[in-house]
């Protein structure tokens, strides 16, 4: 893919102040604003946008509908300007200070929400499928998220149960058959679509919403939004003409080693090069 003409500013890594970094344990996520971190790095990554979604290959995901793409995975590979954005300082900076431990990029990609057309994420936690997919022990995982368009409550926003990591793995149901207009794709397919695989019991979600609520962190792009690997989360479908397409970075502690699982999935969802991130 190409390069890019914006650089991307490299300083010493920032970590998070002990505020945010006490909000992030308390409700399992925290929202940055544009200027405190992703002003910075937006430009270049909306530049590869087109690159990105033109994309043609195993690490590109469709929609049920067949034709709009979904999320593109493997970009801090595929990507230079993606791969440097994944270094920079403010990311791996805050990433580490949450995690305590050096880190390196377990998964990336962007989801392109695309407008009108683009689908849902059931509820879900994310941990379950690294743990049984892929073999991890432990959620020492962070999800980080660079809003690439403004998110509002029309464009299926990021929606949170907050709180909700502090229970852990929620036992939930296993779907083994592939979903609907995805049957003749690779079994990991099945973990990447609008119906999960790993789904949460409602009246499990049900007590969870009952006892904490529900939050959908909207912002500018530019805006970056951290959360746990346990958090019990969601997206609608987008119902507005605007896309709400995100850059995701999955970082995992390096110390946190994916151990043998009967069929490894592909390079672009579960990173086997474990060197850790350097900004
Ligand atoms: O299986 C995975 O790795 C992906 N699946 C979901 C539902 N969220 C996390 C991750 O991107
Ligand atoms: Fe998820």
């Amino acid at each position: 893919m190409a390069g890019s003409s914006t650089t991307v500013p490299h300083t010493e890594p920032v970590p998070l102040s002990g505020d945010l970094l006490e909000r992030y344990r308390r409700d399992g996520f925290v929202l940055l604003p544009p200027e405190q971190l992703g002003a910075s790095l937006l430009p270049a990554v909306l530049e590869q946008l087109s690159v990105i979604a033109a994309h043609d290959g195993p690490e590109r995901v469709l929609e049920r509908d067949g034709t709009t793409p979904r999320s593109v995975y493997g970009l801090h590979r595929l990507n230079p300007v993606v791969a440097d954005v994944a270094r920079s300082p403010g990311l791996v900076g805050a990433v580490r200070s949450v995690l305590d431990d050096d880190v390196y990029v377990y998964q990336s990609k962007v989801n392109f929400k695309a407008p009108l057309t683009g689908d849902q994420w059931g509820w879900h936690q994310d941990f379950v499928y690294w743990l049984n997919e892929d073999g991890l022990a432990r959620p020492d995982l962070v999800n980080v998220a660079l809003f690439l368009d403004e998110v509002t409550e029309f464009n299926g926003p990021l929606t949170f149960v907050p709180g909700s990591h502090r229970d852990g793995v929620l036992a939930g149901k296993q779907v083994e058959e592939m979903p609907a207009g995805y049957e003749e794709a690779p079994s990991w397919v099945s973990t990447l679509t609008a119906d999960e695989a790993y789904q949460v019991y409602p009246e499990t979600l049900e007590r969870l919403v009952r006892e904490h609520g529900m939050v959908s962190p909207k912002g500018p792009a530019g805006s970056v939004l951290l959360f746990h690997p346990n958090l019990m989360h969601a997206s609608s479908a987008n119902l507005s003409p605007f896309g709400r397409a995100v850059l995701l970075f999955v970082y995992n502690a390096a110390t946190n080693v994916p151990g043998p699982v009967a069929t490894p999935r592909p390079w672009f969802l579960a990173e086997p090069d474990r060197t850790p991130l350097t900004a």
